[in-house]
C-alpha cells in the first residue's frame, strides 16, 4: 500500500530533519530558575511578534486556554463564546473546575459571532444576573471548517467588551493560519485582545506547545497558575527551539496547506458535487458532508484505503492539511473520497 495520508488533524505531523537538528543544539537551563535560553528567546520573540510586553510557553493549547480561563475571568461569572468553540467541546469541561465559569454559548453558522450577538449575549450589571468577566473568540474556528474572523469583525467585538468593562480573549491555535488567509500582521491581534493563545504544535508543525501572549501582569499570573497546574518545565529550551524553527520558518508556508486544502475540496467536488461547499474552504481544513452515509464508515473505508481522517459528526468528515501531507497525497485523498461516496 502507498504511504498514508493522514488528514485527521494538522497536530500530526513530525518534526523536520532542520527542526530536529535545532532542537538537538538548544542551549538549555531550568525554566523555572528562569534560565532557559531558548525558552526565553521563544517568549521575547513571540511577544514581540504580537506587539506585546510577555509571553509563556506551556505544553498544550488546552493549559493555554484554560490559563487565560483563570486569569481574565473571575470564578462564578460567565463566558461568552461561540456554542462549538473548543472550550466548550474539547476541553472536558475544565473551565468550570479550573475556572470556575460558566458558559454563554452563541449559535452561529459560521463559528463568527457578530458584534451584535456579543453585545446581546454580554449581561448588563445587575444584582440578580450572573455577571459576564469574559468574551472568548477562536481564529481560526475549528469546528465551523478553519473560518477566519476579519479584523474588523474583531475589532468591532473589542469595541463592545471594552464598553462593557469585560475582558477579550482569542483561541488563536490557529492565529498564523488566520494571519496568512486574510493577510494580516499577527501584531494586530495582538492589540485587539487582552490576551490570546497560538499553538506550536498544529499548522507550525512543531512536536509540542503552546504559547501565551498578553500584559506582563496577565503573565505574571499566568505563570503562577501554570505552576500550580503542573505546567512548569525544566530544560524546555528542546521543545522551545523547535518552537522557534516553527515561528521563523514555517509561517509563511501555511499558504500551501490552504492552497492543498483548496485543491483537494475542488477535486473531489468534481465527482461528488455535494460533498463540499466550495465558499466554506478558508484555510487549511475541508469538511466533507456524506449523507446519506455514516461518517464513521466513510472514515474506516477510507482508513482501509490509505486516508486517515476523522468523523465530526453523523455526516460529516474533516480533512486538515499540514506540512506532512503535499498536493499528490491531497489529491490522492480527493479521488478516494469520491470513491468510496460513490459505492
Ligand atoms: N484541537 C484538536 C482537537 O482537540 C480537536 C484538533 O485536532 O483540531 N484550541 C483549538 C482551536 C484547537 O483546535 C485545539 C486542538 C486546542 C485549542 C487545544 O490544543 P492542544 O491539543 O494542544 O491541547
Amino acid at each position: 500500500m502507498p504511504d498514508v495520508v493522514d488528514l485527521r488533524s494538522d497536530t500530526v505531523t513530525r518534526p523536520t530533519p532542520a527542526m530536529r537538528r535545532a532542537m538537538a543544539d538548544a542551549d538549555v537551563g531550568d525554566d523555572v530558575y528562569g534560565e532557559d535560553p531558548t525558552v526565553n528567546a521563544l517568549q521575547e520573540e513571540a511577544a514581540a511578534l504580537f506587539g506585546r510586553e510577555a509571553a509563556l510557553l506551556v505544553p498544550s493549547g488546552v493549559m493555554a486556554n484554560q490559563l487565560w480561563l483563570r486569569v481574565l475571568a473571575r470564578p462564578a461569572t460567565e463566558v461568552v463564546v461561540e456554542a462549538d468553540a473548543h472550550i466548550v467541546d474539547y476541553e472536558d469541561g475544565a473551565g468550570a473546575v479550573l475556572a470556575g465559569v460558566q458558559f454563554r454559548t452563541v449559535d452561529t453558522p459560521d463559528g463568527l459571532m457578530t458584534q451584535e450577538q456579543v453585545t446581546a449575549a454580554v449581561r448588563p450589571d445587575a444584582y440578580h444576573l450572573t455577571p459576564t468577566s469574559l468574551v472568548a473568540v477562536e481564529q481560526t474556528h475549528n469546528r465551523r471548517g478553519g473560518t477566519v474572523y476579519p479584523l474588523a469583525r474583531l475589532q468591532a467585538i473589542a469595541d463592545v467588551t471594552r464598553t462593557a468593562g469585560v475582558r477579550l480573549y482569542l483561541d488563536g491555535a490557529r492565529i498564523f493560519n488566520a494571519a496568512v488567509a486574510a493577510d494580516v500582521d499577527p501584531d494586530a491581534y495582538g492589540r485587539v485582545a487582552d490576551g490570546l493563545m497560538f499553538s506550536l504544535s498544529k499548522g507550525l508543525g512543531a512536536p509540542v506547545g503552546s504559547v501565551l501572549v498578553g500584559d506582563g501582569d496577565a503573565i505574571a499570573e499566568a505563570h503562577r497558575w501554570r505552576r500550580r497546574y503542573g505546567g512548569a518545565m525544566r530544560q524546555a529550551g528542546v521543545i522551545a527551539a523547535a518552537g522557534l524553527h516553527a515561528l521563523r520558518h514555517h509561517r509563511d508556508r501555511l499558504a500551501e496547506d490552504h492552497a492543498n486544502a483548496r485543491i483537494l475540496a475542488e477535486t473531489l467536488v468534481e465527482s461528488a458535487p455535494d460533498a463540499v461547499d466550495l465558499g466554506q474552504v478558508h484555510t487549511n481544513m475541508v469538511y466533507v458532508d456524506t449523507v446519506p452515509a455514516d461518517a464513521e464508515r466513510v472514515a474506516d473505508e477510507l482508513a482501509d484505503a490509505g486516508v486517515l481522517c476523522g468523523a465530526l459528526g453523523p455526516w460529516t468528515l474533516r480533512l486538515v492539511t499540514h506540512l506532512d501531507v503535499d498536493r499528490d497525497g491531497c489529491l490522492r485523498a480527493a479521488r478516494a473520497i469520491a470513491t468510496t461516496l460513490a459505492r
